[in-house]
């Protein structure tokens, strides 16, 4: 039986449906075993609450890698996502990758940035440190904007196949060794994510959604995470995890009053089917 266990190191926005408490349910449900390492703790997470908390927690990372790794603790992956510093980073690189067990992989969500902005606690020097996870990362899975910020490539609303390869060729020149770009949209009323891997360009395309939701990349990150660790290619758990997020967004529609997140739970089953198909 396939029973990886792995660690995610993200956020808790205690309220928010982002991160930590999209990505362990999730994992669990793909038949995962998820350890945690919280990097920061917000009271909601920061795209549209106001006046939210903020607390980052790597000055504990040291300690817990530490305690560890006295304990012969080993991953079989680790999954990236929203970091609470640029700190962060060196210890990720430092202390967590060594707890890889040999062939073990390293997925890397970015989470800094969307629709051409970066989240409110991030700025210039933060991107300039994530290159160095970027290095490290088996598979990168920035959404367009992120892309852009790491390589400097001017970000575009319209674009054709070569502007998208030219962005996920540079991101394998940055170190990735394969890159999953979500939100490539090539034709209205439609958007999908390009896989690059090996030298080679797969594209799933999937309908747009006149609705979108907070927190979908991380959804999306998450099923994808499970699906990989679960042995699927990388372009199939790429379709695994846009499939289940679709369905996510179906699910939210319509419901104003949840504008903050997308209602991922009701929609665990027919991820779970497609883990298990
Ligand atoms: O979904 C990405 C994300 C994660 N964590 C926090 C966020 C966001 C997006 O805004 O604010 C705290």
């Amino acid at each position: 039986m396939n029973y990886p266990k792995i660690l995610t190191i993200q956020d808790i926005s205690c309220v928010g449906q982002c991160s930590l408490t999209v990505a362990l349910p999730i994992l669990s449900a793909c038949g995962i075993e998820t350890c945690i390492l919280p990097s920061a703790v917000l009271s909601t997470h920061t795209a549209g609450f106001k006046g939210f908390t903020f607390r980052d927690l790597a000055s504990d990372m040291p300690a817990i890698f530490s305690h560890w790794k006295s304990e012969n603790i080993e991953f079989d992956g680790i999954y990236t996502g929203y970091l609470g510093s640029k700190e962060q980073v060196d210890y990720i690189v430092d202390f967590a990758l060594p707890l890889l067990k040999k062939g073990a992989k390293l997925i890397v969500d970015p989470a800094f940035a969307d629709n051409g902005k970066l989240y409110p606690i991030f700025n210039d020097e933060y991107v300039e440190k994530m290159k160095d996870l970027v290095r490290c990362a088996d598979y990168l899975l920035p959404n367009l904007t992120e892309a852009c910020f790491l390589t400097g490539i001017e970000y575009k609303t319209k674009y054709d196949k070569e502007y998208i390869l030219s962005v996920m060729k540079a991101l394998c020149d940055m170190g990735a060794k394969a890159v999953v770009l979500t939100g490539v949209s090539f034709e209205n009323g439609f958007t999908g994510v390009a896989v690059y891997e090996n030298g080679n360009y797969s594209y799933y395309k999937h309908e747009l959604l006149p609705n979108s939701c907070h927190g979908t990349g991380d959804i999306y990150a998450s099923a994808f995470s499970g699906a990989l660790f679960k042995g699927y290619s990388a372009i199939n758990s790429a379709k695994i995890a846009a499939d289940y997020t679709v369905k996510c967004i179906k699910c939210t529609a319509g419901d104003k009053s949840h504008w903050y997140g997308a209602k991922f739970e009701p929609c665990l089953i027919e991820l779970i089917k497609a883990i298990n198909a």
